[in-house]
């Protein structure tokens, strides 16, 4: 299986494809911009506006960790929205790194397996995860397309801009999806099949702003980060110990994830 991931070296604009004949891809659309439009909804709009009822349960600098209470047939399924600020980094790094199977073990502790089982084209894999077991539950395994693309500034303006008025746009927005595919023929080795929907979404600023692309720094690039997750557990886990190990586990995930993207691109090239 030939990967095509990036060269970070040679930054490759990460664009969906005119074409893809795959069954998944109008799944693999919706899905995304959905996910984009969900995860750019502010956590203080009203539940009119699809945004509202989110609770903060931890907050450190400038990481926020809202959840909202949701359990499905007896499962804690809380959705998770994360929002955290980071500087130094683009859009586009950190996307790469969240997508990209070839540093998946760098930043991510919950694994015990990670494969690619299927390649949909270039900024679109199929994965299946053996995720570590959490005592006294069943261990789990997923099977997930993993989609990233680059948010163009017309798509921005016209559709997935909740609250356009007064909003400045982003310099680029870069999303990366995960959403869970039945492959029965993945072998589920003894697991628990888990579901997920599972969004990052970067917005980009410049700041302060400059005339020229060619005068940007390190130092101008602030990166908001939006982190969704919905995960259902897919099988019995008790409530409290689930509900600990996701207070435990996000805040370390966020703040370890994005300081692993900054030490990778500190001295390397910008990849706008
Ligand atoms: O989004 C993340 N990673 C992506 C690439 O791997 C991808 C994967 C998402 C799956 C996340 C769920 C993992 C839970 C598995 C349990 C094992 C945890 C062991 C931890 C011990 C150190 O999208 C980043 C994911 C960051 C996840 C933080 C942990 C969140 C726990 C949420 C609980 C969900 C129910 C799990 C049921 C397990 C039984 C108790």
């Amino acid at each position: 299986l030939k990967l095509q991931t990036m060269n970070l070296d040679e930054p490759l604009d990460v664009i969906p494809p005119e074409r893809c004949d795959h069954p998944l891809w109008p799944e693999v659309e919706r899905v995304t911009m959905d996910q984009l439009y969900y995860a750019r909804l502010e956590v203080e709009d009203t539940p009119s506006s699809g945004g509202g009822n989110w609770e903060l349960f931890a907050q450190d600098g400038e990481l926020r960790l809202y959840k909202r209470e949701l359990e499905i047939d007896g499962l804690v399924c809380d959705p998770l929205k994360a929002v955290h600020t980071v500087k130094g980094v683009t859009a586009h790094e950190v996307c790469h790194q969240f997508f990209s199977p070839d540093v998946r073990f760098d930043w991510e502790n919950t694994l015990d397996s990670m494969k690619v089982v299927e390649n949909i084209n270039p900024n679109t894999l199929v994965f299946h995860q053996i995720h570590k077991r959490v005592w006294p539950a069943a261990q789990r395994d997923t099977v997930f397309w993993s989609h990233i693309r680059k948010i163009d500034a017309d798509t921005l303006r016209t559709k997935c801009h909740p609250n356009s008025t007064g909003k400045k746009l982003p310099y680029n927005v870069w999303i990366v999806c995960n959403n869970s595919v039945d492959r029965p023929d993945v072998d589920r080795g003894g697991c628990l099949r888990m579901r997920l929907v599972v969004s990052m979404c970067c917005e980009m600023t410049i700041d302060p702003p400059v005339d020229d692309d060619a005068q940007i720094t390190r130092d101008h690039l602030r990166c908001r980060i939006i982190y969704c997750s919905k995960i259902n557990p897919g099988g019995w886990a008790p409530a409290s110990v689930l509900r600990a190990l996701y207070k435990r586990e996000y805040p370390k995930f966020m703040k370890r994830f994005s300081q692993y993207c900054i030490d990778v691109y500190k001295d390397k090239p910008i990849m706008l």
